[in-house]
């Protein structure tokens, strides 16, 4: 019977030892703890001084000052005034895990990268994901790019492939990176809206510059609210380099492929989880790890040559375009688990540091200027946020590999050069020495030119691929962007600014410049956007496009949300939960009451979430299993009547026993029942039911709603 997920500690085994004659406990982490008489540990000072009092203050008498000789208070105070750090100027929201990387097969013939050299191997990885526009605080659901930041510890030092969850960016140059962030971060007069996209700053700037179209297709596309950092891709975005032992290049693209599928959620769906669970996604992969469940995606590379890239429609430099998929197949090339959450989210997701420079031999970057201003701006933000150029002696940070050099010194050094020489050449035999075979070396790439400020006529092609993505969606999905470009646009003030942005529409695809137009209530329809090169209309679609066409196969890894109550028919929701194990999804129960519900044979069953604070929208699909006497009292909670109408409205399955029925016309959908809404156990049986769940949607029923209908 289902009971409450038990939580694992992160607390790992202990071992108690003695050290300068004093009985201490080692933690796995390594920290040790003084233990007392009792075999509890005892509370020290940061200097290591046992502490006798921690509840009280020093002072002079009951009601006198305190008085400053209370080293403890002080360093306990002056510790708490430093403990936040600057946050991440982007990407300040984020989570990560550790697992690793295993690579499939040797691509000795590309690269001499170690990492790639042998089939089976596994690497130690840790992964970051964030959202980008908003503060640490931030609510998980906003609408926004995700970042997807793979620090992969080879024996060659680490390699950072700091990527996103789409494949193209906004900007074609580094130097309007600080331009596009000031613009979407909150106004700098009022500071608001947080984590958000939608106001008159972020869409003036992309108005006024048209690279950005194709990347603006996506940000408004489901893909930019994801059900799950799970179910999501990671792109590195740019061309890199796969060099081999005989200094030969291959362009490449690398794509992160999740296991589970491509899924995400709807955008009224998104809004009501921020205000039900703001740690959506954090949850989600916390409870997903800590159960077992590690996600896992297929590292894939788009592998080509100079021949392809100079016939290719487009300059493979320009980080606004992709190759897709069905002009160039990705091949695998090795698998990433996510085992491990960290066992303090300070000391390593907040303190790890990514940089794209990262890079061990046989990966090298290519000209794209945006991957080259990058190069150039992660160590600089490091510094600040980190606050000393020793961020790499962090365990988070540190290479797993053996590593040695001669820098030294600084602010919080943990690693010290021992030994008279810190330099070289040196005469002593002493220290590390370069390795001219095995040490990195770049690509020798001929590179000559006129030095200029200028965008090259290469990259002029604003509006095709934006067109071309458009294109490729299925009709919900294609419904969902003109939503949320409506939703975004009737966020802006500046008539001028929704204006401008419809002339660049035009440019992509009439019909929805024009279901945006209508539905903004536009009295005439601008003229199109000036282009410098006319949109091609003759680029075929690219389904590898849609999430829906990659959806997954079945209700692997996702949850069903049961709605009970006392009476309720205790075989079904066995058979439920039963099957839904079976298809390695999970189920989570939702009551009028968390402490217990009585079901029909009299077993008592603890539920996860009480009504109100377990609303549909945290589930991909639900069940409703009542009974006749418990139904009428269950009809008056609204937030009973709501889980039904949400779940109807984000067009998610809904199984129920007839006793639901009265609920179910509460909700005011008994009109629009639908092959979605399923009488259970049903004709087909309860395995049936649960297998259709993978489908998760049921976007049929989407026009019959308001929700999509721009
Ligand atoms: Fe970043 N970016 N970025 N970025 N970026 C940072 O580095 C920057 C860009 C990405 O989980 C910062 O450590 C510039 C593209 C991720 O810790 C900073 C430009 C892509 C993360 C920075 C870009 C990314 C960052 C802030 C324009 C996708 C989070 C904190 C040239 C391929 C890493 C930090 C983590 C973080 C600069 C554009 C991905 C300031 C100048 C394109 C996933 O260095």
């Amino acid at each position: 019977m289902a009971k409450k997920s038990q939580e694992k500690s992160t607390l790992k085994q202990r071992e108690t030892v003695t050290i300068h004659d004093q009985k201490v406990r080692r933690w796995e982490g390594g920290e040790l703890h003084q233990i007392a008489e009792d075999d509890t540990p005892v509370l020290t000072t940061a200097q290591g001084g046992p502490v006798a009092d921690d509840q009280n203050s020093l002072r002079v008498g009951p009601r006198g000052p305190l008085v400053i000789d209370d080293f403890h208070f002080r360093e306990k105070i002056f510790h708490f005034d430093h403990e936040r750090i600057p946050e991440r100027v982007v990407h300040a929201r984020g989570y990560g895990a550790h697992g690793y990387f295993e690579t499939y097969e040797s691509l000795a013939a590309y690269t001499r990268a170690d990492v790639f050299q042998r089939a089976g191997e596994k690497t130690p990885a840790f992964v970051r994901f964030s959202t980008v526009a908003g503060s640490k605080g931030s609510f998980d659901l906003a609408r926004d790019v995700r970042g997807f930041a793979v620090k992969i510890y080879t024996k060659e030092g680490n390699w950072d492939l700091v990527g996103n969850n789409i494949p193209v960016f906004f900007i074609q140059d580094a130097i309007k990176f600080p331009d596009i962030i000031h613009a979407v971060k909150p106004e700098p007069d009022r500071a608001f809206p947080q984590a958000q996209s939608a106001h008159d700053t972020f869409w003036d700037f992309i108005s006024l510059t048209p690279e950005s179209m194709h990347m603006i297709m996506w940000v408004m596309s489901d893909r930019a609210i994801p059900r799950s950092f799970r179910f999501m891709e990671g792109f590195g975005v740019h061309t890199f380099r796969l060099v081999n032992a005989k200094d030969e290049s291959t362009f490449v693209k690398f794509h992160w492929k999740p296991k589970l599928g491509l899924q995400s959620v709807a955008w009224n769906e998104a809004v009501k989880i921020n205000g039900a669970d703001p740690d959506f996604h954090r949850r989600d992969l916390w409870q997903a790890i800590q159960s077992g469940n590690f996600p896992e995606w297929e590292l894939q590379v788009q592998l080509f040559d100079q021949e392809f890239a100079d016939s290719f429609d487009f300059d493979v430099l320009d980080p606004t375009k992709i190759i897709p998929e069905e002009v160039l197949a990705p091949q695998p090339i090795g698998r990433l688990v996510l085992d491990r959450m960290p066992d303090n989210f300070f000391a390593e997701t907040e303190q790890v540091a990514f940089m794209t420079q990262n890079v061990p031999p046989g990966i090298d970057f290519s000209n794209d200027p945006l991957l080259q201003g990058r190069n150039f701006s992660y160590l600089d933000t490091q510094l600040k946020r980190l606050g000393s150029p020793n961020f790499t002696h962090l365990p988070i940070n540190a290479p797993k590999c053996p590593f040695a050099h001669f820098q030294q010194d600084g602010h919080m050094a943990m690693r010290n050069p021992i030994g008279r020489v810190n330099y070289q050449p040196n005469s002593f035999a002493e220290g590390p020495r370069e390795s001219p075979m095995s040490g990195y070396r770049h690509f020798p790439a001929e590179e000559t030119g006129t030095k200029a400020r200028l965008r090259p006529e290469s990259f002029a092609d604003h509006y095709s691929q934006a067109r071309q993505f458009y294109i490729s969606q299925t009709a919900p999905e294609q419904r969902h962007i003109a939503a949320a470009l409506t939703f975004e646009l009737s966020k802006v003030e500046t008539p001028a600014i929704r204006e401008r942005m419809v002339s660049h529409l035009l440019n992509i695809d009439e019909t929805l410049a024009t279901a945006v137009a209508q539905k903004l209530g536009f009295h005439s329809m601008p003229s199109p956007a000036d282009a410098a090169m006319p949109t091609r209309q003759d680029l075929e679609p690219s389904p590898a496009l849609s999430i829906v066409e990659r959806g997954p196969k079945r209700f692997e890894g996702r949850k069903l949300g049961i709605l009970i109550t006392d009476g309720l028919d205790a075989a079904l929701l066995n058979g439920l939960t039963a099957a839904v194990a079976k298809e390695k999804g999970a189920c989570e129960l939702v009551a009028p009451k968390v402490g217990r519900a009585t079901a029909s044979d009299g077993t008592w069953i603890e539920a996860h979430h009480m009504i109100d604070g377990g609303p549909s929208v945290l589930f991909d699909a639900v069940v409703l299993l009542t009974s006749a006497d418990a139904i009428d009292d269950l009809v008056k909670e609204a937030t009973a009547r709501d889980f039904v109408a949400d779940a109807f409205q984000h067009c998610k399955f809904i199984g129920y026993d007839p006793s639901a029925m009265p609920l179910i016309e509460k909700a005011g959908i008994a009109d629009g029942l639908d092959e979605g809404t399923i009488e259970l156990p049903g004709e087909k049986g309860i395995s049936d039911f649960v297998s259709t769940l993978g489908k998760l949607r049921v976007w049929a029923r989407e026009p019959s709603v308001k929700l999509g209908k721009a």
